[in-house]
């Protein structure tokens, strides 16, 4: 049985500052909006809340490249702003984590300044600077084959100091060197301690297994001979000294702080490109001391090519048994362990699920939305939601223009190399494929203005908003569904009880899964000492045949107001138990 804390129980709410609330005009969410929406997240009953990055930042990668980390982005407000949320949650009950982005800085960040203004400044080895290699031409070529997250390689040539600098993402966001001690004690002060200080609860760990490379930084093999960058994760991931370094961390910093209530601190760490379950369990086991619990990517990629290389957007199909597969994979691995579990399905790095595992037709949107939040309320682990999926926010319709409308970074250059290559005739077809795969799965879907009300821009700005608000804001929005006692919004609200309710069976049961070959229903079981619960969720726009429950089992509850006993209806779900 797993010992109880309260981050196991509890479900974070994640905010993305750009997109919540506007609250002064300028087109940009900010603090302030959030601490004027503060009551409405505490109403949705969840626990805690996560702030995507608000640090200063020129927001080439939507401050996930960090200028200064112990100042805040003017158009969010300013560190006092922060102090301001951090009261506001504890006075509501929910506690506050920021993000950690450690990999890597802006290259406006001082530090890089400093790195890159001569090869003999002190602060030259807080980043890896590489001489170039030449080719039998003599062409100037980079230390490594390496590709990098947003298309292209991870090497940019500086001119300054005639050498390569590293950067696994944008070349704006150059890798930190872990392995020189005093750039690892400068983060923890930095990025760590500054917020602790102030009174956070604990933080989510951006791209935590990368820290730690291959230093002798050797090619990887070619397995696309028509570029010239291959995918490395096994150079730059889950590196030699990874776990040394999580370990430093957690001793000299995570272990030194408590909540605001005094309960320990909580960590969650984001670890892609970790499949196997054992290689995870060496991050999350409560006995190694490293971090609390971890996201695992496999959910957010169906439907994408294989991660780490230039496929991701390139559409795969999918069955629902390759999801239960994931999902059992998961919920399963932590039992007779000490380890723990994330749950979800959406954030601000993916399209949104109904989108991408309902479907969001005008008739089917709302009833998938429900379905999604009743299948995984009750699985074992941590749920976190995004921000607009309790109203059942959708992705932005097919017809918005890509080069237009679509702000990502990593959007804008997989576009760039997808119409480039159809240009060049080498893969006339990727255009029209990857064009597919970014109205599905683009980061940009999740990252469009909070949908408030009927009102200009969804409620989210009285001035023009960064990004464009959806085209059915009047449709889909919170004011709305606060008044509906049978919205996507009410429904949240009444999982977000259940789970608490029930969470012997659903927050902490075991969890095995019921025909895995069936394509259109997911249907599993729940069980906790001597109590059970049946989960059947529809996938699909048509009846299905509704398994019958064990024993004489009672419904708790149906996303349908009205259900059938022998059929579950397009996209219903429901939850039976025998307590
Ligand atoms: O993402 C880290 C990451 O490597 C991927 O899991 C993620 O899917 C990304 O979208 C690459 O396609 C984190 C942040 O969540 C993301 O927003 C940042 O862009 C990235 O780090 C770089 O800091």
């Amino acid at each position: 049985e797993h010992k109880r804390v309260w981050w196991k129980e509890a479900t974070f709410y994640q905010i993305y500052p750009a997109s919540f609330k506007d609250s002064d005009g300028d087109g940009w969410g900010d603090i302030p909006g959030i601490l004027e929406k503060i009551s409405y997240i505490a109403s949705l009953g969840v626990d805690a809340v996560w702030l995507s990055p608000m640090f200063d930042s020129p927001q080439v990668d939507m401050g996930y490249d960090v200028s200064n980390y112990e100042a805040v982005y003017k158009p969010y407000g300013t560190v006092q702003d922060v102090e301001k949320l951090i009261e506001a949650c504890h006075a509501k009950g929910m506690k506050l984590i920021l993000d950690l982005v450690i990999n890597h800085t802006s290259d406006q960040h001082a530090w890089f300044q400093e790195s890159r203004s001569s090869k003999d400044n002190p602060k030259r080895d807080w980043y890896f600077w590489k001489p170039p290699r030449f080719d039998e031409e003599g062409k100037r070529i980079p230390p490594t084959n390496w590709r990098s997250y947003f298309a292209g390689g991870t090497w940019t040539w500086d001119e300054h100091t005639q050498e390569y600098y590293l950067h696994l993402y944008d070349k704006t966001q150059p890798d930190l060197n872990w392995e020189n001690e005093e750039c690892r004690k400068a983060i923890y002060d930095s990025a760590m301690r500054f917020w602790l200080d102030k009174g956070i609860d604990g933080f989510r760990v951006d791209t935590v297994n990368k820290y730690s490379k291959v230093t002798s930084f050797p090619d990887a093999p070619v397995t696309d001979p028509s570029s010239d960058v291959q995918p490395a994760a096994q150079f730059w991931c889950n590196g030699p000294r990874i776990h040394e370094f999580i370990k430093e961390m957690n001793n000299d910093v995570f272990s030194k702080y408590r909540t605001y209530d005094s309960q320990p601190l909580v960590t969650v760490g984001e670890l892609s490109l970790t499949p196997e379950p054992e290689g995870v369990l060496e991050y999350v086991s409560a006995g190694v001391k490293e971090l609390d619990m971890v996201f695992q990517f496999d959910i957010t990629h169906l439907g994408q090519g294989p991660p780490g290389c230039d496929s991701k957007y390139d559409f795969a199909e999918w069955q629902l048994p390759d999801m239960k597969r994931i999902v059992k994979k998961w919920q399963t691995f932590i039992e007779g362990n000490d380890g723990w579990n994330c749950v979800f399905t959406d954030n601000h790095d993916n399209g949104r699920s109904v989108s991408r595992f309902g479907s969001d037709a005008p008739e089917y949107r709302e009833a998938s939305a429900k379905m999604l939040a009743l299948c995984f309320a009750a699985q074992t682990g941590t749920w976190f939601l995004y921000q607009g999926q309790e109203i059942g926010m959708i992705n932005a319709p097919k017809d918005w223009s890509i080069q237009e409308e679509y702000k990502d970074v990593e959007s804008q250059n997989y576009w760039l190399e997808a119409t480039r290559v159809s240009e060049q005739g080498t893969d006339p077809t990727r255009e029209e494929r990857i064009a597919k795969g970014l109205q599905l799965m683009a980061r940009d879907h999740a990252r469009l203005p909070f949908q408030w009300n009927s009102g200009a821009n969804g409620g989210f700005s009285t001035g023009t908003p960064w990004m464009r608000a959806h085209d059915l804001y009047e449709e889909i929005n919170a004011e709305a569904q606060e008044k509906d006692a049978n919205s996507v919004l009410s429904f949240y609200k009444r999982m977000l009880r259940l789970r608490k309710e029930h969470k012997d069976v659903f927050v902490y049961g075991s969890f095995e899964l019921l025909d895995l070959d069936n394509a259109d229903t997911f249907v599993y079981r729940k069980v906790y000492r001597q109590k059970t619960a049946l989960v059947a969720a529809n996938f699909t726009p048509l009846s299905q045949r509704l398994p019958r429950p064990d024993k004489d089992m009672k419904l708790l509850v149906s996303s349908h107001s009205k259900t059938d006993p022998d059929e579950l209806q397009p996209f219903e779900a429901r939850i039976y138990i025998d307590y």
